[in-house]
């Protein structure tokens, strides 16, 4: 936030404004060979040219540049307020900085009373987040930091995520959007469901919020200290999981308790994995490997009598992993080819929790 140091020509430099000049020189820090905050040295009461030129004086506060203005007549007010949209635009760009200053972000989701705040407060080993058996204890985004294996890693509590014909204009209206903004904001997202009351189709409904952002997901199944246990019972959650989340099948899946924090070492470890797999990259010769390597294990069945064709494809970017592949009709490609090579991409390389993007795009038969 840049500050005004309004000082006045009348009186010239008075051992106050010596005091504010140093108070204010402390605050700043060279950020980028700036001084951040960014402070604008504004002279008032210049009406006249020789009180003009007497804003010189106030270079010796050591702010910089002294803009002489009228704030009665509004001259030199112009210039003034370029320089503060100038310091705007630098405040702007140090802002962005401080967004992206983690190295991972993760945000925690899912229905109201999952336990997402215990989760949070458990892993960062303090009552950082307010946790109750109400649902919807949690209003709003909250961003705290941890570090973990000499990364930076931003974790975001959200508010629950009711059925939408349930949200309340209002408060938690707002509530909603700031948890979909902070699965915007994050690389990965800890979908929390609460084994106690079940997998529910709101649990699937946060997972396709998710994957619909193209972020990367783990499920976490939470509460697990309440279930009674036999040794099927993991078995019987995860096929209940495969076929409610089966369009998330590639997010890894964890039962834990954030209260008895039963493999809670676990969680961290697993959302860092999760999202270094978003991250990879593989050359474009890997790919025209892997292209050949699919077609010659599953060739694209023929449409019409003709056969689609891939020529070759590139890793156009990472986060998530993008695929351009050229080839002579994309028409000719069924969906399920598509995901023959998303599974075949997952089965070779891993990218485990991340969506994957395969865009194809025709190209002319050279
Ligand atoms: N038995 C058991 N209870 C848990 C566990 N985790 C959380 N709880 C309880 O579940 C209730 C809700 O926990 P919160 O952490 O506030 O849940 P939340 O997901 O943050 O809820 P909202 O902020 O309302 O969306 C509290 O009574 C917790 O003590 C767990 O692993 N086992
Ligand atoms: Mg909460």
């Amino acid at each position: 936030m840049p500050f005004f140091f309004l000082v006045d020509v009348e009186n010239g430099v008075t051992p106050a404004d010596k005091e504010v000049a140093e108070i204010l020189r402390r605050e700043q820090k060279k950020v980028d060979g700036e001084l951040f905050p960014p402070v604008i040295l504004v002279v008032n009461k210049a009406e006249s040219q020789a009180r003009r030129e007497n804003a010189i004086d106030f270079y010796e506060l050591g702010i910089g540049e002294p803009y002489a203005i009228s704030a009665l007549h509004g001259t030199g007010t112009g210039d003034m307020l370029d320089v503060l949209v100038d310091a705007l635009k630098k405040f702007k760009s140090l802002d962005t900085q401080e967004e992206d200053e983690a190295d991972y972000s993760i945000a925690i989701v899912g229905k109201p009373n999952a336990g997402k705040s215990t989760l949070l407060n458990a892993l960062l080993g303090s009552e950082r987040a307010i946790v109750s058996d109400i649902p919807g204890t949690t209003r709003d985004a909250i961003d705290s930091f941890l570090n973990y294996d000499g990364m930076r890693i931003r974790l975001i509590d959200t508010a629950g995520i009711r059925r939408r014909g349930r949200v309340e204009p209002g408060v938690e209206k707002y509530s909603v959007i700031r948890s979909m903004r902070a699965i915007e904001r994050a690389d990965v997202a800890l979908v929390m469901i609460d084994a106690e009351s079940g997998i529910s189709a709101q649990d699937a409904h946060i997972a396709g919020y998710v994957q619909d952002a193209w972020k990367s997901a783990v499920l976490l199944v939470n509460k697990w200290d309440v279930i009674k246990k036999d040794t099927f019972t993991i078995e019987e959650y995860q096929n209940e999981l495969k076929v409610k989340l089966t369009f998330i099948d590639y997010a890894p899946t964890l039962f834990f308790s954030a209260l008895t924090k039963q493999r809670l070492s676990k969680v961290l470890p697993l959302a860092i994995r999760v999202a270094k797999e978003r991250e990879v990259r593989l050359s474009t010769s890997q790919v025209n490997k892997f292209i050949r390597d699919a077609i010659d294990r599953h060739p694209p069945p023929n449409k019409a009598g003709r056969p689609p064709k891939i020529y070759y494809g590139t890793q156009v970017r990472g986060n998530p992993p993008t695929f351009l592949f050229h080839v002579n009709d994309p028409k000719m490609f069924h969906f399920t080819y598509k995901r023959y090579l998303e599974n075949r991409l997952r089965e070779v390389y891993g990218f485990i929790g991340t969506p994957i993007r395969i865009v194809l795009r025709r190209r002319s038969e050279k």
